[in-house]
């Protein structure tokens, strides 16, 4: 890819991630307003979500236009870890919510998932930090990369272990769709700790370490697209068979 194809290609993704985020703020907000006021708050945090996430893709979007002269230096990544801090302890929040669990088990699972969350970013972040462009495989990016993991692992573990035993009571149905959204969860989620690897790859997989910066941007911006938008269709979902008595 030469490096004006690579800056292209990203800028196009981060374009369509705007539009996303900023067309689902739309329909989240109007969507709340015909469910019953127990099932509204999934969807009120999707829609805030989405509007987080809209402002930071105008932020991101402008310092990838400012790497136009070819300094990839100046782009800053922060833009994202600011984002994900506030958006993806939301997501957690908003899973356990929409299943209108016991009150106990629902906020001792929030609370301890929303931590994690906050952990597994917090600590990712200190090793993107971590010589950016580096090509060479860099120790600190991959340790900082490992212990962020195992929070991601620790959620995976409640979602998929902690929840079942509550979640028996549920519908068939909303079992079905909540079987759905976990598949969705760890198929989009997974994408994040991959694109982080790229950049360390890169070499080895043949590309160059430019391609891996390209491609661990165009990574994080369709995960996120899938992971916002597209998982806050599915809660939505969720919430309106909760909401006809399913
Ligand atoms: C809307 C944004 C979302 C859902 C972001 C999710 C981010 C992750 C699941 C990130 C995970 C990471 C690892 C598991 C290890 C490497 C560092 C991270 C932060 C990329």
């Amino acid at each position: 890819m030469s490096p004006e194809q690579g800056y292209q290609l990203v800028y196009n993704f981060m374009s369509l991630a705007i539009a996303s985020m900023g067309a689902s703020f739309f329909f989240f907000v109007s969507a709340r307003g015909a469910l019953k006021e127990g099932n509204r708050m999934a969807v009120t945090l999707s829609a805030t979500v989405v509007l987080i996430a809209f402002y930071h893709y105008v932020r991101i979007f402008d310092s990838w236009v400012a790497t136009a002269g070819g300094s990839l230096g100046e782009f800053n990544e922060a833009y994202r870890y600011v984002d994900w801090l506030l958006t993806v302890p939301l997501l957690v929040a908003e899973l356990i919510l929409v299943l209108r669990l016991d009150k106990r088990v629902e906020s001792k699972l929030i609370q301890r998932n929303v931590l994690y969350a906050f952990l597994m970013i917090a600590t990712g972040y200190i090793g993107e930090m971590d010589n950016q462009t580096s090509v060479v495989l860099d120790s600190s990016r991959t340790i900082w990369g490992a212990i962020s993991t195992i929070f991601f692992v620790l959620i995976l573990r409640d979602l998929f272990g902690g929840i079942d035993a509550s979640f028996k009571r549920q519908s068939k149905e909303i079992q079905g769709i909540f079987k759905v959204l976990r598949v969705v969860l760890i198929a989009t989620w997974g994408v994040y700790p991959i694109a982080y690897l790229l950049p360390t790859i890169s070499t080895g997989l043949g590309l160059t370490a430019g391609d891996g910066l390209v491609l661990k941007q165009v990574g994080y911006t369709i995960a996120d697209i899938l992971a916002k938008p597209g998982y806050g269709l599915l809660i939505w979902k969720i919430a309106t068979l909760k909401n006809s008595g399913r």
